[in-house]
């Protein structure tokens, strides 16, 4: 490679000076276009999906063994199988129809961690199994006392459906 020719020395600028929204705009594009288009494509493509993730919203379901709406037809109930302590604690949850006849057609996953050291104990994303008496179950490992949320996420047909956010404290 020859690092001396003008192209790849203003190549190197550019690269160095990171492509911000302004600098790319005032570069000059008439000597070689498509060099600068495609890492800005890269940039704003990965900018985007960064931006989508931290917009999931899970909204918060505070009281275990109250109903919460997922859509117009379907609710759910969730509850800890005891008082979360020190161990594993076994989250269920359990979805109704209007007619309150439990159904199945879900797909839930858990996602537990601790907010104020968030990362620290991430348990990564795992499906809850369904028992015997269509409960969907997940067990969560409590290793340290504080406070503690399970993000949980319900899927249809392998889309969301529902964020949530279940906090409580050992
Ligand atoms: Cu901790």
């Amino acid at each position: 490679m020859n690092h001396s020719s003008p192209y790849s020395r203003t190549l190197a600028v550019l690269l160095i000076s990171g492509f911000a929204a302004a600098a790319l705009t005032a570069a000059p594009t008439s000597s070689f276009a498509p060099a600068p288009s495609s890492p800005a494509a890269a940039f704003s493509s990965t900018g985007q999906t960064v931006a989508v993730k931290s917009e999931i919203v899970f909204t918060p379901i505070p009281k275990a063994g109250k109903k919460y709406d997922i859509d117009a037809d379907t609710y759910l109930i969730y509850e800890f199988n005891e008082k979360p302590k020190m161990g594993t604690a076994f989250l269920k949850i359990q979805i109704f129809n209007r007619k309150s006849d439990k159904i199945t057609p879900f797909t839930i996953f858990g996602r537990s961690d601790m907010p104020s050291m968030r990362g620290a104990h991430d348990s990564g994303s795992v499906e809850f199994k369904l028992n015997k008496k269509n409960d969907y179950l997940m067990p969560v490992n409590i290793v340290m006392p504080g406070d503690w949320e399970v993000r949980i996420t319900i899927q249809k047909d392998g889309k969301p459906v529902y964020y949530g956010s279940i906090t409580f404290d050992v």
